[in-house]
């Protein structure tokens, strides 16, 4: 700004001086008269001139006006911003002089020795701190081990602990019947095989079958004799007998919306219409190889069937994971549709617990009932129960390769089911 100022000045010295010299030659005799008023810069000789060229000369010089650039007045700004600087600057020279004096302060405990008691003491502390942060970082480095080992256990032990058990349970009935023929006093061999076979424990319907039992009824059943019994209802008719029963709909007399502690617990009349419960299915279909049968009618009177050659449901743990393989049968394999509509392989979902893979919501809730539901469902045998065609959602029992169901028009009727049943067997039961 300064320098720039000085140029203006200096140009405006330079055309006056060039005037001057202008006026100097014709100072005698001024010819031009336009030079003479362009020029308002006036050099003129005062008085006589002394001995020796020496003359008294004059110079005029008009009233001078610079124009200032327009951003001169915002020198003045500037200006306040530097005074502001300087003023800040200065308050933090003086918290540092005061800091200083503070820890010159700290460093002098006015009574006693002045700071070697306090180096001590901090080196102390600094230490202390030291030793507690490697204590902490050894800690971390211990609980990250544990964790470790916990997962693995956690992922490992479920699965071992049972199958140890259940190796040791198997051992003893090996010992126990090989003690049979130990005995001092040994049955004649008619003796033995005229007696009927004696179990203490039916694990399943098919025991009953094999001791001769044929009616279709409730029966005591104890998969895992770590595990209390309870009631089945086995289907000793239907293809060589020999069934339990997991599940039935035949008259929507039970209401199959239910939560998860239900679906656990089982709910319903084991006569009529139940599901028999997830922690009894998985035992039944852990203690042994089993195949899964599902039986459907509609209301024309048509009967079909699905066989699974195998089928295993996982512990509670395991969100009662269901698996299906090696389908046989006349109603078609809904339960694997395809590869975006398959139940294989897919947790337990209820209205109140969403083990899903419908990203958005919760397939239980949306088709009132408990299902292994994929997203959502080419099959679903929890469904409502409906005495005749419906409109609207499809949450009634369905079965997506029966003839005709899928073809149903959005907003149209749907079909559903008159009966369904779903039971199991030993893979290798032979009636
Ligand atoms: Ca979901």
């Amino acid at each position: 700004m300064k320098l720039a100022t000085w140029c203006c000045l200096s140009s405006a010295v330079l055309a006056a001086y060039s005037c001057l010299v202008a006026a100097n030659n014709d100072t005698e005799e001024i010819k031009d008269q336009t030079a003479k008023d362009a020029c308002p810069v006036r050099l003129e000789s005062r008085g006589k001139c002394e001995q020796g060229g020496e003359c008294p000369y004059q110079v005029n010089l008009p009233p001078l006006t610079i124009q200032l650039p327009k951003q001169f007045g915002r020198m003045e700004e500037v200006f306040k911003e530097v005074q502001n600087l300087k003023e800040i600057v200065s308050s933090l020279k003086k918290c540092c002089q005061d800091s200083k004096l503070q820890a010159d302060d700290n460093r002098d405990p006015g009574t006693g020795d002045p700071g070697e008691e306090d180096d001590n003491r901090v080196t102390e502390l600094e230490s202390e701190v030291n030793k507690l942060s490697s204590d902490l970082k050894n800690a971390k480095k211990e609980i990250d081990v544990l964790q470790g080992r916990l997962e693995k256990l956690n992922l490992v032990n479920m699965n071992n602990v049972e199958n140890y058990v259940d190796s040791k349970v198997a051992n003893l009935t090996f010992v126990v019947n090989s003690l049979d023929g130990k005995c001092s006093k040994c049955p004649s061999q008619e003796q033995i095989q005229s007696r009927p076979v004696q179990h203490l424990i039916y694990k399943d319907c098919s025991e009953y079958y094999t001791i001769g039992k044929r009616s279709s009824e409730t029966y005591r059943v104890t998969p895992d004799p770590k595990n209390s019994s309870f009631e089945v209802y086995c289907d000793m008719e239907t293809m060589g007998g020999g069934w339990t029963v997991l599940q039935a709909r035949l008259d929507g007399s039970t209401n199959f919306n239910k939560t998860w502690q239900d679906y656990k617990a089982g709910f319903g009349n084991i006569r009529k219409e139940f599901w028999l419960g997830n922690d009894k299915i998985h035992l039944l279909t852990k203690s042994n190889e089993m195949i899964l049968r599902i039986d459907l009618e509609d209301f024309n009177g048509v009967k079909l069937y699905a066989l699974y050659d195998e089928f295993y449901v996982a512990n509670e743990f395991l969100k009662y994971r269901l698996h299906v393989g090696n389908y046989n049968g006349t109603a078609g394999d809904a339960l694997r549709f395809s590869k975006h509509y398959n139940h294989d392989m897919k947790f337990f979902t209820t209205p109140d617990r969403d083990n899903d893979r419908y990203p958005s919501g919760n397939c239980g809730h949306f088709y009132s009932s408990g299902w292994w539901f994929d997203a959502c469902l080419s099959a679903n045998l929890n469904g409502k129960y409906y005495h005749q065609k419906y409109r609207g959602v499809r949450n009634g029992i369905f079965w997506g390769t029966w003839p005709g169901m899928s073809e149903a028009q959005p907003g149209g009727y749907k079909s559903s089911f008159k009966k369904a049943k779903m039971m199991i067997r030993p893979k290798h039961f032979k009636p």
